[in-house]
């Protein structure tokens, strides 16, 4: 059990880390971008998933000063690949309703890009679809201004949640990733294959990318090229890297 003091302790003693999971782009045959993920790293327990410390984070309202930590560091990081020559990478985080409803995320987020010096253009963020299910007009505001900025928005985990379709239509989106729960195995596969290839297809329609994320074998892989899917993210790419590991992953693609 994580508790809240934990997470405060976690923050302020530096006990936080960004992984980077490559996503790989189709098209250009080659890693295009990363998806930061928060790891928790305790003293006594050793690494903590998100899934067990992202809830306590909501609840407490700890996630607003989590999640401004987490793209401070993410777009470091940004800084130094470009450094390494790696200078078009885009950089993908995920974003909770509850990050949204405190306010203020797109303010940090325009002064971090700013002293970082990263175009708004290589940031995607991504929320999961239960969050626009029925925005309120604070949340559909900063929707708007985050595009305004250059920002991309994703809809994260599609298919998972109270999809209502219509949000498609009136909510500014750019990209689907679709979850990996239709990539992977089951009685179900040839079903969710199919819905997969369909969610493509509608996706293409209205104009927005597709990212399947949850990709683990060379077959799965070659199956979604096939449907004509955007970008590719799973552990067939990479797992969750340290971000010192990363630029090495840029040279051995599968
Ligand atoms: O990395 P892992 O697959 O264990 O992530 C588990 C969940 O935690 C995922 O749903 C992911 O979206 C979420 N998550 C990871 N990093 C962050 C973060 O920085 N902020 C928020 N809000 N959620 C995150
Ligand atoms: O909800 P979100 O998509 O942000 O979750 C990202 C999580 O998915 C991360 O915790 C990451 O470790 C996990 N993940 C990434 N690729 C794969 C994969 O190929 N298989 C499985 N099982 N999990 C994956
Ligand atoms: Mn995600
Ligand atoms: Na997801």
């Amino acid at each position: 059990i994580i508790l809240e003091r934990d997470l405060h302790h976690a923050l302020s003693e530096g006990h936080l880390r960004l992984a980077f999971q490559p996503i790989f782009g189709v098209d250009l045959g080659k890693v295009v971008g990363a998806e930061a993920l928060l790891r928790m790293v305790h003293p006594q327990r050793g690494m903590i998933s998100p899934a067990t410390f992202i809830p306590v984070a909501e609840e407490s309202g700890l996630i607003v000063p989590i999640g401004q930590w987490v793209v401070d560091q993410g777009l470091a990081w940004l800084k130094r690949m470009d450094a390494q020559g790696h200078n078009e990478l885009t950089l993908s985080f995920n974003v909770s309703a509850r990050q949204l409803h405190a306010g203020g995320f797109v303010e940090a987020l325009r002064r971090s890009l700013k002293v970082h010096d990263v175009p708004a253009e290589r940031i995607i963020l991504e929320m999961t679809e239960n969050l626009m299910l029925n925005p309120e007009p604070a949340i559909l505001e900063q929707f708007a201004a985050l595009r305004a900025l250059g920002c991309r928005l994703a809809i994260d985990d599609f298919g998972t949640g109270y999809s209502s379709l219509s949000y498609l239509q009136k909510l500014p989106f750019d990209i689907i990733k679709i979850d990996r729960s239709f990539v992977q195995g089951g009685p179900k596969d040839e079903r969710h294959a199919l819905l997969a290839s369909a969610i493509i297809e509608m996706g293409h329609a209205l104009g927005l990318s597709v990212t399947v994320e949850g990709i683990e074998t060379s077959d799965q892989a070659s199956r979604f090229i096939a449907m004509s899917a955007d970008h590719l993210q799973g552990f067939h790419y990479a797992r969750p890297q340290d971000g010192e590991n990363f630029a090495h992953l840029l040279t051995v693609q599968p």
